[in-house]
């Protein structure tokens, strides 16, 4: 809204007039906006001294409507400086201080409508009104806070009994764990010990048994190399030693894709370079690649998904090339290992263990026995040492947490809360985590795990922090804020989600009654 200039000026005029002659209505003389406590440094009969101690003014241009200092302290009673503050004296209330642009805008800001002397606007005082209201509810906060701190130095005995008994635990869990492992030593040496004469005795078993391996092993070698030359006879339909291209074109058992052809891309699979393969190299070489695909065909080699696409184009070819391959291969009768039904094979595995149980002469057997009882205790005492070393964690975790400052918040931990709302029931477990879970069923999402205490400096202990939370949809971690009041029982009184994933908890408990804490004290007002 534009005003004319001699709206202005008379505007300017009125507020000198009202802002630095009027002294508000009070014992001590103080310019218009300015608290009891500060009056002292608005002398009339000195200059005026900004706060911030950058200039001093003519103590007329204070509330002259026209901002002088830069922190706005020349103008308390104005709305001349963007920075300054008004007092209200609100008397029979508590005084308040509003910021410069709220004087003289229209609207009540103070109770006692100090605020608003020249906007033309009526402001009922209703201070006394208000302050009977505040005064009443401060008492009830103050009777609150003294019944609660009872309660709450019940839970300081307890919190610091309970840390006492922690430490004591700890202390004994420290001697319980030396002891341990002190035993897990002994144990650790008499297995040692025991191992080394079960090594020693069973030492002959092993070479033998070694031996018996590489015999094995000659012997599968030599299966290998025989079977191959079988099947290199076989497919050397001229018997020259050489297997050619001619030769392998009308072995079915080349035909890798089963196309009905044995293709330049077969041949060279089987062949590599060459025209043709010898004797060695059908062994070294080309019978490798080829006893797969015998083993896929009888069975005994379980196909990978190419392959199994190749084995059903070969069922949908129909007996044609199986009567080929059998025409070349004829190995179905051929005694082999590897024919074995999956069953039968077990059978012998499982004969070939009990043999092994039973093979070691009384002696060693009696080593064995002694040493396989070693290890059991040995493991037996290992775990009982990490057990021991587990719980004195716990402990020390317990014991590093910040409790409050008289160990008020310490019989909580662990303790758990519920609260339902129409969709969730929540779940806050004090100084472990909070959760959340639908009434509609599906798994408990974690809501945040402890975090740290997060209130402000004059009052940490009002908030806890929950984080690390499971993750939003698309967004962070979930993670809950649990606003703590005194109250005389210990329960949850709401759960909300201001923003999306971020949770908010009022929780009530006698440990936060408090009585030295600012909120529990009945406000007292220089000025009432
Ligand atoms: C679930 C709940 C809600 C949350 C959404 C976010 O439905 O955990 O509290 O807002 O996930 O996708």
């Amino acid at each position: 809204m534009i005003y004319s200039t001699w709206i202005n000026q008379f505007h300017s005029v009125f507020l000198i007039v009202f802002s630095l002659f009027t002294y508000v209505q009070s014992d001590v003389p103080r310019p218009r906006g300015v608290s009891l406590s500060k009056a002292p440094l608005y002398s009339p009969t000195k200059d005026f001294t900004c706060f911030d101690g950058t200039i001093s003014i003519p103590f007329s241009y204070v509330n002259d409507d026209y901002c002088d200092c830069f922190d706005g302290s020349d103008e308390p009673g104005t709305s001349a400086c963007l920075n300054g503050f008004f007092h209200c004296t609100n008397a029979g209330h508590r005084p308040l201080n509003i910021p410069s642009s709220r004087v003289n805008d229209g609207v009540c800001d103070c109770c006692d409508g100090s605020d608003e002397y020249a906007s033309g606007e009526t402001c009922a005082n209703t201070c006394e009104e208000l302050g009977r209201e505040a005064r009443a509810e401060a008492q009830r906060v103050a009777e609150l806070y003294k019944a609660g701190s009872h309660l709450r130095s019940e839970l300081i005995e307890k919190g610091n009994a309970k840390r006492n008994e922690m430490a004591e635990q700890l202390q004994q869990l420290e001697k319980d764990k030396s002891e341990a492992v002190q035993i897990k030593d002994e144990k650790e040496s008499l297995k040692n010990e025991l191992e080394a004469k079960e090594n020693e005795a069973l030492k002959v078993y092993r070479e033998a048994e070694e031996q018996e391996r590489q015999k094995k092993a000659e012997e599968e070698k030599q299966n290998s190399i025989r079977e191959s030359l079988e099947h290199f006879n076989r497919y050397d339909v001229n018997h020259d030693d050489v297997l050619t291209m001619d030769e392998i074109i009308i072995a079915r058992v080349f035909d890798k894709d089963q196309d009905g052809n044995v293709d330049a891309e077969e041949i060279k699979y089987f062949f590599g370079d060459s025209d043709s393969v010898d004797k060695d190299t059908f062994v070294s070489t080309t019978w490798p690649l080829l006893k797969p695909l015998l083993m896929v065909k009888d069975g005994l080699f379980k196909p990978n998904e190419e392959q199994e696409d190749i084995e059903q184009e070969q069922e949908a070819d129909g007996d044609e090339a199986g009567d080929l391959d059998n025409e070349y291969a004829g190995h179905d009768d051929e005694a082999s290992d590897l024919d074995l039904p999956q069953d039968e094979h077990e059978e012998q595995e499982q004969e070939a263990e009990a043999e092994q149980t039973n093979v070691y002469d009384e002696e060693t057997q009696r080593l064995v026995n002694e040493a396989t009882e070693a290890r059991r205790l040995h493991t037996d005492a290992e775990r009982t040492v990490r057990e021991i070393e587990a719980n004195i964690r716990k402990i020390q975790q317990s014991l590093e947490k910040d409790y409050g400052l008289q160990q008020e918040y310490a019989t909580l931990d662990g303790e758990c809360w519920e609260y339902e709302d129409k969709e969730y029931v929540y779940k806050l477990c004090v100084f472990q985590k909070v959760t959340q879970k639908s009434k509609n069923g599906g798994a408990e999402v974690g809501l945040g795990n402890w975090g740290e205490w997060g209130g402000p400096d004059h009052n940490k202990y009002s908030i806890m922090k929950y984080t690390n939370g499971i993750a939003c949809w698309n967004g962070p971690s979930r993670m809950t804020t649990v606003h703590i009041s005194c109250g005389l029982e210990t329960k949850l009184l709401s759960v909300t989600e201001p923003y999306r994933c971020e949770y908010k908890m009022e929780f009530s408990t006698p440990a936060a009654c408090d009585e030295s804490h600012p909120t529990a004290q009945h406000s007292s007002h220089d000025e009432l």
